[in-house]
């Protein structure tokens, strides 16, 4: 079955659930457009996202998700108040949620699991995903260990159901090479920072519309939680610390996490750009102006049916 039929929807796009950006106006904007749009629970408690899922349905009566980061100590609880809220998708990732399927087939829900490998791709298919989005390194915010153009196919050869390719597209070009590998339907989160729509600070934005081909960098990989974000004078702290720590006997990885405490919010809320988490993909060079989540879409979708002829 298509992504576009499972779904519901116009084009086969989704658009990436971004921890403490992606809300309930970007959401419906991209839903409003013929995409999936997502809302980011984050790490954002149960009556946060709640209202973001009223918020949702005021603003479009087109299918929305709500995506579940499973680092969130929040997430039971979460996952919990979205199924009775009865939303029409929910999106895992950062971790491989075993009993939520069947609990969102109960009720009807549609549920998507974003895997960074294709042994997580396997459990989930297994554990009844009705899709799964295999996300490569290329992306932005927490990452996994291989990229897109490997990941997309070899996880297509091992699971039946439909997959969704994620991290490094933000263009048609991008679209329809993820569909040559084997996917059916991409997911874009970068490009949509840049939306008219996106709630980020203006600075955070300016830093992404500025990026170039070389401007992201991955911090955390010995806190088991890589992240991707644009270069800074925090991504260089971080480095530097982890550097350090990875020189000792006993390194202390609470030293380095402590280094990113509350600084997604410093970027999203306060503007930050030096001591802010300006997560963003490799893709961040490709987009260059700010455009609303409709043009967006119709552009991507036009390049790619071009492409096609
Ligand atoms: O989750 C993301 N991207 C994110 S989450 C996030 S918030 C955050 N901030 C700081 C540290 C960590 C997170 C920002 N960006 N993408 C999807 C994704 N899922 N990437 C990797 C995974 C993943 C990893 C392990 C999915 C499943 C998985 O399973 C492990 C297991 O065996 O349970």
């Amino acid at each position: 079955m298509s992504i576009c039929h499972l779904l519901n929807l116009r084009h086969p796009i989704i658009q990436g659930g971004m921890a403490g950006i992606s809300d309930a106006g970007l959401a419906a904007a991209v839903s409003e457009a013929g995409g999936l749009g997502t809302i980011a629970a984050g790490n954002f408690t149960p009556d946060i996202v709640v209202a973001q899922v009223r918020k949702a349905r005021k603003l479009t009566d087109k299918p929305f998700a709500v995506n579940i980061m499973m680092l969130s100590p929040y997430a039971e609880d979460v996952i919990s108040a979205v199924i009775d809220e009865r939303v029409p998708v929910i999106i895992s990732g950062a971790g491989a949620p075993s009993g939520l399927a069947s609990r969102c087939k109960e009720k009807g829900i549609k549920y998507l699991a974003v895997v960074p490998s294709v042994a997580i791709a396997r459990r989930m298919e297994k554990s009844g995903a009705d899709a799964v989005i295999a996300e490569g390194m290329e992306a932005g915010g927490h990452i996994g260990k291989i990229t897109t153009m490997c990941l997309v196919p070899q996880v297509a050869d091992a699971v039946s159901v439909p997959v969704v390719a994620a991290g490094g597209i933000a263009d048609g070009r991008g679209m329809a090479a993820a569909f040559m590998l084997g996917a059916q339907g991409v997911q874009i989160g970068t490009r949509f920072l840049a939306a008219k729509e996106c709630p980020i600070h203006q600075n955070y934005k300016d830093k992404v519309l500025k990026a170039k081909d070389i401007d992201t960098e991955v911090t955390g990989s010995i806190t088991g939680h890589p992240v991707r974000a644009l270069r800074n004078k925090l991504t260089a702290l971080f480095l530097a610390a982890e550097k350090e720590e990875l020189g000792k006997d006993e390194p202390d990885v609470k030293r380095v996490e402590a280094v990113g405490a509350g600084a997604l919010r410093k970027a999203v809320v306060d503007g930050d750009t030096e001591y802010g988490t300006l997560m963003a993909g490799q893709i961040a060079g490709l987009v260059r102006i700010e455009q609303t989540c409709e043009e967006i879409i119709k552009e991507i979708a036009g390049q790619y049916s071009e492409l096609l002829k």
